[in-house]
C-alpha cells in the first residue's frame, strides 16, 4: 500500500471542504508469477463527504482486512468481498482492496476488466463536475473542446437558480444537473419545488444519506428526477431506495458500495427493475478512472458519468496513455486487467509512506 498525494490543477470546493492536494491510497497486489493488480482507496483526507479518511481507511487495511482475507484460497475477485462483509461499513477500504484483486484477475485470465464483467460499449459517455471554486466562464471554454455531454453543478444552498442559468448561457443545448450532497432540509422541500422550472436533468442527493422517506416524500412533490448518491453503500439500500420510490436514479461509486462485486449486483438489480444509472467520481487518479472506465461499460450505465479526461484534475496522471475525452466520450481500453499501464515512476515520486504485506507462503 502507498500513501500518495496528488497535486490537482485547481482546488476542488463544495460546501464541505476544498481539496488542494488529493491523498489517496494505492494498492499493488502481486502474485506468484510477478504479475500486478492496482487499485485505490478514494476516501478524503477529511471525513465531509463519507465518514471514511485517508487514515481511517490505512489503518483498518493493515491491521484488519488485509491479515483477513484467506489469500492461498482467493480464486475470484469476488471473495474478497465475501470475506469481508462480516465487518460494518469502511466501504472505501474494501473497495480499494478488491479493486486490485480485479485487475489482477483480469490479467490473469488475459481480459480486459470490461470484458471480465461483461461490459458491452466500445465507449463511455463523459460528463464533467464544476466545483464552487470554478470560475464558470473560464473552465467551460475547455470543457467545450473535449465534447463533455452533461455538466454538474455543486451548489450553494439558494444560490442554485443563479449558477443553473449562469452555465445555461454557456452551453444551452447540454444536460445540466446539480449535485447537493445533502444541504437540504425537511423544511426546504417547498424551495426544491421551485427548482422544477429550471428542467434539471436531476437533483443528486438532496438529504442527508440516511433519510430514504424524506427522499420519497420529495420525490412524490418533484417532477426533476432525484438521484441518490451518498445514501446507498450497499445493494439493499439500493433496493430500499428503488422500492420506497425515494429516487429514480442511482449515481453508483465503486468505492462508496464496497467495491465492484457490490457495484455489478446495484447495477443488475437497477437494470432489471428499469432504474437508470451512472458512475459517479471521486475526484480520484487514472488508476479509479480505469476502473470506472470498466464499470460504466455495462449495459445498464444510460447516463453519462462523473468520468472525466485525467487533465480535468491532473497535470501529470498516475496512468498511461491518460484518459481523454472526444466527442465528449472514452474509448473503453481493451488490453487485459485495466488496461491503462501505471506509471509507477511517478507513483513511486508521490508515494509519501508505504506499508508491504507479505502472505504467507503456501
Ligand atoms: O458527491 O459526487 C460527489 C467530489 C468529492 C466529493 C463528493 C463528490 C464529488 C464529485 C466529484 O462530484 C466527481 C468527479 O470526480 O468527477
Ligand atoms: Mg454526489
Amino acid at each position: 500500500m502507498r500513501k500518495i498525494e496528488m497535486p490537482l490543477r485547481y482546488p476542488f470546493q463544495t460546501h464541505a471542504g476544498q481539496v488542494n492536494d488529493r491523498e489517496l491510497i494505492i494498492i499493488e497486489i502481486m502474485d506468484k508469477e510477478g504479475r500486478k493488480g492496482f487499485g485505490e482507496v478514494t476516501a478524503f483526507s477529511t471525513p465531509f463527504y463519507t465518514s471514511e479518511t485517508i487514515e481511517s481507511a490505512w489503518s483498518v487495511l493493515r491491521r484488519i482486512f488485509l491479515p483477513a482475507v484467506n489469500w492461498q484460497q482467493l480464486v475470484h475477485p469476488s471473495y474478497v468481498a465475501s470475506q469481508l462483509s462480516i465487518w460494518q461499513g469502511n466501504q472505501m477500504a474494501k473497495a480499494g482492496l478488491e479493486a486490485a484483486v480485479w485487475d489482477l484477475y483480469a490479467k490473469q485470465v488475459n481480459k480486459s476488466l470490461s470484458k471480465l464483467i461483461g461490459g458491452v460499449r466500445p465507449y463511455v459517455e463523459s460528463g464533467v463536475v464544476l466545483s464552487l471554486s470554478d470560475k464558470l466562464d473560464d473552465v467551460i471554454a475547455n470543457y467545450q473542446e473535449e465534447g463533455y455531454r452533461r455538466y454538474k453543478l455543486k451548489v450553494e444552498k439558494y444560490n442554485e437558480g443563479k449558477m443553473i442559468e449562469e452555465i445555461k448561457t454557456y452551453a444551452p443545448s447540454l444536460p445540466v444537473m446539480i449535485d447537493a450532497n445533502g444541504i437540504y432540509e425537511e423544511k426546504d422541500i417547498p424551495y426544491l419545488q421551485t427548482l422544477d422550472s429550471h428542467g434539471l436533468m436531476m437533483i443528486e442527493q438532496p438529504f442527508r444519506p440516511g433519510d430514504f422517506y424524506l427522499h420519497q416524500q420529495l420525490q412524490h412533490q418533484l417532477e426533476t428526477p432525484i438521484c441518490l448518491d451518498e445514501s446507498v453503500t450497499s445493494l439493499a439500500d439500493a433496493k430500499q431506495a428503488g422500492r420506497m420510490g425515494s429516487c429514480q436514479i442511482f449515481n453508483i461509486k465503486i468505492s462508496r458500495v464496497g467495491g465492484m462485486t457490490e457495484a455489478l449486483a446495484i447495477h443488475e438489480w437497477s437494470r432489471k427493475n428499469n432504474i437508470p444509472v451512472w458512475c459517479g467520481g471521486m475526484v480520484e487518479s487514472g488508476i479509479s478512472k480505469a476502473h470506472n472506465i470498466a464499470l460504466a461499460s455495462l449495459d445498464g450505465f444510460t447516463i453519462p458519468g462523473d468520468i472525466s479526461a485525467s487533465a480535468r484534475f491532473w497535470e501529470r496522471d498516475l496512468i498511461i496513455p491518460e484518459v481523454e475525452v472526444q466527442q465528449g466520450r472514452i474509448k473503453v481500453p481493451l488490453d487485459p486487467g485495466i488496461g491503462f499501464e501505471v506509471d509507477e515512476e511517478y507513483l513511486q515520486f508521490i508515494t509519501q509512506d508505504t506499508y508491504i504485506f507479505q502472505t504467507e507462503k503456501s
